[in-house]
């Protein structure tokens, strides 16, 4: 393996962190190249559990480099709680081998008002269900050209007079529009500043570092988090995060060429789950979702929220697979699948009077879409021993082959449980 990048194609929660960690042993560094805090990429290592949300998921490899890309949205109270609480487990967290590029962009205590005052103003049908962590009100401040970045963590100056521009506009909004606190730059700039020393000694130039992996031999993994259809160009618009999530971004969001990128691993879940708001066409709310979301113990990593949880959508996949171009693929969760008579797979959607195998393209689309099923046999084997291929039940592999067949793209890699080994590797 040389340089691989790790993204969902569904809606979040696939299973990175897992399939992360497990590929991090052949390779040197691991970037984040999107997203922030928002995600929750959870790692078992024996009978300890990670939940990391911002720091790469290889920092539990030991001797591993771990960057935090430009394209990466950073809340720098978060990110010293989360190297505390890894530096108590003994994971090591200096600043030798976790770095922030200097470009990335710094969530500010009025990104998270805003965020949450938002969601609160607006009417039932156009919440987007946020986490709440400040994500979009930051990456805005970013396109607007008037965001503050890691490296003016070092430059008190410019960050309080950058704190001070930025007030004007929001406390406009959130005092005059939402009705809320007005902000005052002394305690924002103290809030920031009282975390900003333990930032500092961690900024860098992400370029160069990976450059200096690969003059070295090295080999990088791009960590994605989120998913394909949350993407904020090719997801579930307005209902998608404010980053792009596509494997494209890997390069963009840690400032390397795209001719850098060699292996992109698309990670699926057996069957399908998104948290917050938005069209789910294959969505069950019933028994078979009932399920799946207590089987798979199916709970948001960073707020907890129930996952809401439906069957297999090959028209969701063969959309990933379009946007980026995976050169295989990682089926996770398939244990939970265990116990169901019937499993269905959704080949195509009926749409404004036809048929159609890749998804609408207007607002909404997936909303007004009827999911197409085929019906597959399921199996009552614990799966979750199993170690090889051959073990697998034969409805198991018949499942896998038509996820193949109705994707193009090759399942390398089987994950029938949440350990390190519950994996199977195909080669
Ligand atoms: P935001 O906060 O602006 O990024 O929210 C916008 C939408 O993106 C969804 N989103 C996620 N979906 C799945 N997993 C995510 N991470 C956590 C997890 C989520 C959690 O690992 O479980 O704990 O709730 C994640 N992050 C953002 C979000 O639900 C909105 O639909
Ligand atoms: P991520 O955001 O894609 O990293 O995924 P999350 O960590 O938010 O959610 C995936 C959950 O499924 C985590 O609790 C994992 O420990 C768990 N998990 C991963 N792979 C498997 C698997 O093959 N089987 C089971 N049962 N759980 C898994
Ligand atoms: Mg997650």
């Amino acid at each position: 393996m040389s340089n691989v990048v790790v993204m969902g194609a569904q809606w979040g929660d696939e299973g990175k962190g897992k399939i992360v960690d497990l590929l991090t042993r052949k390779c040197d560094v691991i970037v984040r190249f999107q997203g922030g805090n928002n995600a929750g990429h959870t790692v078992l290592v024996g009978d300890k559990q990670y939940i990391l949300h911002l720091i790469p998921s290889g920092i539990l490899h030991p001797g591993k480099k771990c960057l935090i890309g430009n394209g990466v949205v950073l809340d720098p109270a978060v990110f010293c709680r989360e190297v505390e609480t890894l530096r108590d487990k003994d994971v090591d967290v200096s600043p030798a081998r976790l770095m922030i590029s200097r470009k990335a962009h710094v969530i500010m205590p009025y990104h998270k008002a805003l965020d949450v005052a938002r969601e609160c103003h607006k009417t039932n049908e156009s919440k987007i269900g946020t986490t709440g962590r400040g994500i979009g009100p930051c990456y805005e401040d970013k396109m607007s050209r008037i965001g503050i970045r890691a490296a003016d963590l070092a430059m008190p100056e410019l960050l309080r007079a950058k704190i001070e521009a930025a007030l004007l506009e929001k406390n406009a909004l959130l005092a005059g529009l939402y009705g809320g606190e007005a902000m005052t730059v002394d305690a924002v700039f103290d809030e920031v500043m009282a975390v900003a020393p333990r930032v500092v000694p961690h900024l860098a130039d992400v370029t160069a570092e990976i450059e200096a992996a690969w003059a070295a031999g090295q080999h990088v993994m791009f960590e994605g988090a989120q998913g394909t259809h949350l993407d904020i160009d090719h997801g579930t618009y307005p209902f998608v995060t404010s980053s792009n999530t596509v494997s494209g971004n890997a390069a963009a969001g840690s400032g390397i060429a795209p001719t850098g990128l060699d292996r992109i691993v698309a990670i699926v879940k057996a069957y399908t789950t998104r948290v917050g708001a938005g069209p789910f066409p294959t969505e069950q709310m019933n028994e078979a979702g009932d399920y799946l979301q207590q089987k798979g113990h199916e709970f948001g990593a960073t707020t907890g929220r129930k996952r809401r949880c439906g069957w297999l959508d090959a028209v969701v996949l063969r959309e990933a697979v379009r946007l980026n171009g995976p050169t295989d693929i990682a089926l996770t969760k398939l244990d939970v699948l265990s116990g169901l008579k019937e499993l269905q797979i959704c080949t195509a959607y009926e749409y404004q009077g036809g048929t159609i195998t890749v998804a609408p393209q207007e607002q909404n689309g997936m909303a007004h879409v009827t999911p197409v099923y085929e019906t597959m046999p399921g199996w009552d084997d614990d799966i979750t021993g199993c170690t090889t291929w051959e073990s697998l039940p034969a409805p198991t592999r018949a499942y896998i082959a038509r996820i193949e067949e109705l994707t193009g793209v090759r399942v390398s890699l089987v994950s029938v449980g949440p350990e390190r080994d519950q994996t199977i590797s195909r080669g």
